[in-house]
């Protein structure tokens, strides 16, 4: 730890972070059903592009050097004095969920923004780069699956692999990409991919524990595994009053038979298994004709690789047997397997923490993030703080400004530690 930390923790400002992000919040605000301000700004589109002329205005105005990848992910760098040394990379994502809140992702790359500014305001050298981003749609809200940029960048899917995937308007994610590009031509390109000696993400639990268990800090252990799936019931439509039920080929009663046989097969009295159906459509989706094509999606995840795996691959052949009368078609377009982070961060976190005077909660992740991909590269972990009821993917998300100030103190102290291994 940096004998210079007192001026360090110092120089993060609570009141420039918590401004920043209600300046953000503007850019696609929304109010929820009981006034809540939240945000809705998916990937990809002009006000995605306005928040990141925000944050690179920011960014510029501090020196930092901005590039952009292939699928958009974008960099805020700051040198350290080994110009060729292996950068310590933070951040998180910039796009939200159609009805989201104001921290999910943005606070990541603010508090990773916040954080080098103090750095450089505190005189504090790094022997190695540190470098900001913000991952290419993390939500997956706009274009299935989430995790993109990051997913692009290790490598893990070419960074082509969901052109063709189309949003509700019928964009494809290649379209998209090649606007966005063509109206960020002015930013300094970069190759895809990167070899960071680390990366830490700050980012809000999503969850009830860290405010339960009063913590102020969460040290984050890992993510558990996701996988998504989208089904496709193909029957015949029919005259809701002529037809007769023997005879029909209905994809919604067959979609009902479907979900009640994976509600049977992810029954887990711990509670501890997530399986979830958030989409579906119906058409012709009118009330007196019988519906011929059905799309549903399963969002399915556990911490166990095991029950992961073998409930994930139940779930087509559990589909079929259930399926009376349409033909079926399951795709799976998501596959993260859980991942343990390493105790290089756990602990710098745990240790910052406590050196600043915070309390912190060893826990796991429920919610995937950018992070889960940056494992196989390097050192990888989370900082999280607590966000009211833990409620998230909702305008009435909320953490304190005081919260995320903490977040960000402790993000500042991880980063020059880790900058100066
Ligand atoms: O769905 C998730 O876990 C993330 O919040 N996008
Ligand atoms: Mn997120
Ligand atoms: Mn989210």
């Amino acid at each position: 730890m940096s004998s210079t930390a007192p001026n360090l923790i110092a120089a993060v400002s609570e009141a420039r972070q918590w401004d920043r992000l209600m300046e953000l919040a503007k850019l696609g605000a929304i109010t929820g059903a009981d006034g809540e301000p939240g945000v809705n700004r998916a990937c990809l589109t002009p006000l995605d592009r306005e928040a990141r002329r925000l944050v690179i205005s920011w960014a510029e105005g501090l020196g930092l050097t901005v590039s952009v990848d292939e699928i958009g992910n974008l960099f805020l760098r700051h040198e350290g004095t080994e110009a060729g040394a292996a950068p310590v990379l933070t951040g998180s994502h910039m796009d939200t969920q159609p009805n989201g809140g104001r921290f999910d992702g943005i606070w990541g790359v603010i508090a990773g923004l916040e954080a080098v500014q103090a750095i450089r305001e505190a005189g504090i050298a790094t022997r190695r780069p540190i470098e900001v981003v913000a991952w290419t749609n993390e939500e997956g809200g706009r274009f299935a699956p989430g995790c993109m940029g990051s997913m692009a960048y290790a490598h893990y899917k070419p960074a082509n692999a969901w052109d063709a995937v189309a949003d509700a308007e019928g964009i494809t994610f290649g379209q998209a990409l090649a606007e966005h590009r063509a109206a960020e031509a002015g930013l300094t390109h970069r190759p895809l991919g990167g070899k960071p000696f680390a990366y830490v993400e700050a980012h809000i639990e999503q969850g009830p524990r860290l405010e339960a268990e009063g913590a102020d800090i969460g040290v984050v252990t890992g993510i558990q595994g996701s996988r998504w799936f989208i089904v496709e019931l193909r029957g015949e439509t029919a005259h809701a009053g002529t037809a007769p039920v023997s005879l029909r080929k209905d994809a919604v009663q067959d979609m009902i038979r479907a979900i009640t046989a994976l509600n049977a097969l992810m029954t887990d009295p711990t509670d501890v298994l997530r399986f979830t159906v958030g989409q579906i459509e119906v058409l012709p989706n009118t009330s007196n004709t019988v519906a011929d094509r059905v799309r549903f999606t399963i969002d399915f995840r556990h911490p166990d690789k095991d029950v992961l795996l073998a409930n994930g691959d139940a779930i087509e052949p559990t589909i079929r047997s259930a399926v009376k009368n349409c033909e079926v078609t399951v795709t799976e377009r998501f596959h993260a397997l859980p991942v343990e982070f390493d105790a290089l961060v756990t602990d710098a976190v745990e240790d910052a923490a406590t050196a600043q005077g915070l309390s912190s909660l060893r826990i796991p992740s429920g919610a995937f993030h950018d992070a889960q991909f940056m494992v196989p590269l390097c050192p990888s972990g989370m900082i999280f703080v607590p966000c009211r009821n833990g409620v998230s993917h909702n305008p009435a998300e909320y953490s304190t400004p005081g919260q995320l100030a903490a977040g960000a103190r402790v993000l500042a102290a991880v980063l020059t530690d880790l900058a100066n291994r």
